[in-house]
This record gives C-alpha cells, structure tokens and sequence, in this order.
C-alpha cells in the first residue's frame, strides 16, 4: 500500500495548476484555510457546485430569485466532501493513518471515498437500520469497516469521540474543526456566483455542523469586503428531531429525513450564534411537509434530493405561507444531498408504474393516446 503522503503527492501532481488555482476548494480558497506547506491538496472532484435558478417555487415563495445551492452534486453526492477533504488532508499531515467518524450516512460515504483515495484506513459508526442503503453501499463499496451499532447517532458519536480518544485515530465528524473551514467554501461560492451575499439562506439542521460553517463563510467574506452583506439564516429541523427549536435535547429522535435524525448537535451554539447574530430563525417543519417538498422539487423543479435536504425547502414554502414576505429578495437554499441516496423514500410515492406486455395498443390505451 503506498504511504499517505505519496498517495497525495501523486494526486497533485496529476493535476495541473496545483497552486492557489485549480480544481477543488483547497487549492481554490487555500488562503482561506488552514493550509500549510505540508499538507496535501487532495481533490476528488469536490467543490464547484451550480447554483440553479428555480422555475416554479420562487414564484410561489414571492422572492425576486430563488437559487438552489446543488451540493449533491458533489463526488460522494452530498455536501460533507467540502469539509472531508479538509479534514481528511489535517489528518495526513499531521501523521494519521486511520480515520474515524459517526454518521447518518452521508459523512460516511465522504469519508470512506477520502481515506480510499488516499490509502487510509477507515471506521464508521452508524445507527443500525436508520440509515439509506445508497449511504451504506456507499461506505462499503469503498471498503470502509463499518459498525452498525444498536443505538441512534448521538449515542454513536460519543462512542467515536471515546474510540478516538484511546487509540490513534482521527476523528472526522464536524467537531473536528477542519470540517467546519472546509464546508465554509459553499458559502464563498455563493457569493462569488452571485456578487453579493443572498438576503436569505435556507439550509437543513442536523448536527448543525453546516450551518455554522456557511455563518463563517459569510461573515470572513464581509470582513474581507468580499460581500457587502450576510444573509439571515433560516434553518430547519425536523420535527421530530428538533433540539434546538425545543431548547433542549431530545432523547429518542424521529423522523423519515435519516440523514437529520439527531437529538443532540455538536455544534448547538454556532447554529444558535447563525441565527441570532444574523436575525434569522431555527424551526422545525412535519415530516408531511418535508416530503411534500420532495417530491415538489423533484417534479416542478428537476432536483432529486434526499428528504433531509428537502427540510429547508419545506420550511422556505412554510414561512411565507405563514406570512414572511420575501418580495425583492435573494434567496438560496443548500440542497445537501442527493436523492439517489434513498431510491426507497422515493418509491413510497404511488408509483405511477403500469405493468404491460409489449404491445403498441396496450401502451397507447394506457397511456390515453387511443
Ligand atoms: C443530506 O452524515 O450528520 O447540520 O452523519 O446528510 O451539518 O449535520 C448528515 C447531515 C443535512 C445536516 N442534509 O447537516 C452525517 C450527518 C444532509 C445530511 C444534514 C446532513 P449538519
């Protein structure tokens, strides 16, 4: 097995450009970040993502644009490889040879594609018979040992914290702050796209590790002069699963949006802090209301998303039926996560699924045109 950082070296050095350009968040925002001569600009494909107009909900919302952030577009298909690439590229320059992390799925998936690019080895923790089968196939296909474990994902994640704390191992669920510097980069694409900071951020709230991370992304670029302005944060929980609308913990999380089935978020306070600092709100939307999202943006809009993502659209949809009026606003929300993940969510729609021999008058009946 090639070492870690001959693994890395190879990986810039297949690729062009490898200064403060080039493809991938850490060579594109390097002096954003904690980088140093040492550490390894690794790239899978990470970062770039579009930023699409939408074609029907942003009427409906009454905002003057509506863009959806397409962070399933990333190379794992969700948004966790932003701050895994961080993470993942800390670890190795600081002499780690195995990495770590708790999951609902998603940061699972990102990590066990970081550590198989660079030849690490790789252990996640996640909650038995909770998590979507594209997350899991996901961190097997990528030959990651996983560890079903018979609890929900606050309990695996204080395991994590206590495994990595013994044994040499780095631990890379957002708590490692290197998560939270990576992710921050989805917010500078915002404002680089658009020129200015949006007026509205709308984004999903699980461990509330993004949310924290596009707060800072918005502030540093202001501070910079980069943006004139920050968005009000607008984040959404499920509501079975809602710890921080509630004000406190909640013991037994439940919702159908797996990736955000979390009762206890590691990064409470910097969700709280994006919130009150930019005068926006935390709430929480019914799981009817979040699959009704799903489907409204999978069939008005094109974007298969995993329900978790949906979260934030349910809630944009929600706060201006309740009355918000966004007239003359700049809205985005951050589509965390690609549908693909959960093709069983999907299919509870009734199928519009009709059964045929291969016939050409059967098909036309069925279909109306006779
Ligand atoms: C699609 O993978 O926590 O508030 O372990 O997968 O930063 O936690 C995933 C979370 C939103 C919530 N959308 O983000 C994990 C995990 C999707 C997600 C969230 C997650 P945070």
């Amino acid at each position: 097995m090639p070492s870690a950082s001959s693994a890395s070296d190879r990986s810039a050095a297949a690729i062009p450009g490898s200064g403060s350009t080039g493809p991938g968040v850490l060579r594109r925002y390097r002096e954003h970040l904690p980088i140093t001569d040492a550490t390894p600009m690794l790239y899978i494909g990470e970062g770039a993502t579009p930023l699409v107009r939408s074609q029907r909900l942003e009427k409906e919302a009454g905002c003057e644009a509506l863009y959806f952030k397409l962070e399933s577009c990333n190379p794992t298909g969700s948004f966790k490889d932003r701050g895994m690439v961080m993470a993942v590229a800390k670890a190795i320059e600081e002499g780690d040879r195995a990495i770590m992390c708790a999951s609902t799925g998603n940061t699972s998936a990102s990590a066990a594609a970081f550590a198989a690019h660079c030849g690490l080895q790789v252990y996640v923790l996640v909650p038995k018979g909770r998590i979507a089968q594209g997350k899991l196939a996901q961190a097997v296909a990528h030959g990651a040992r996983v560890i079903a474990i018979d609890g929900n994902f606050d309990a695996a994640l204080r395991l994590a914290l206590t495994i990595t704390d013994i044994h040499p191992i780095a631990l890379v669920n957002s708590v490692n702050p290197y998560r939270i510097e990576g992710q921050k980069t989805a917010a500078f694409e915002i404002v680089d796209a658009l020129g200015d900071a949006p007026d509205y951020l709308f984004i999903p709230v699980g461990n509330a590790g993004n949310i924290t991370s596009y707060w800072r992304g918005f502030t540093e670029y202001q501070r910079l002069g980069k943006a004139q302005k920050r968005p009000r944060v607008m984040g959404f929980q499920a509501a079975g699963a809602a710890p921080i609308v509630l004000g406190h913990p909640v013991e037994e999380p439940q919702t159908i949006a797996t990736a955000i089935r979390i009762g206890n978020p590691a990064s409470w306070q910097g969700a709280v802090n994006a919130r009150d600092e930019s005068g926006g709100d935390i709430q929480a939307v019914s799981d009817d209301e979040i699959m009704s999202a799903y489907y409204r943006l999978a069939r008005e809009e094109g974007i298969f998303c995993e329900p978790a993502s949906a979260a934030c659209v349910a809630g944009l949809l929600k706060v201006t039926r309740e009355g918000l009026s966004l007239a003359g606003q700049t809205v985005v929300c951050v589509i965390t996560g690609s549908g693909l993940k959960d093709p069983e969510t999907a299919m509870k729609a009734k199928a519009d699924l009709i059964e045929l021999p291969a016939d050409l008058a059967a098909i036309e009946k069925a279909l109306g045109f006779a």
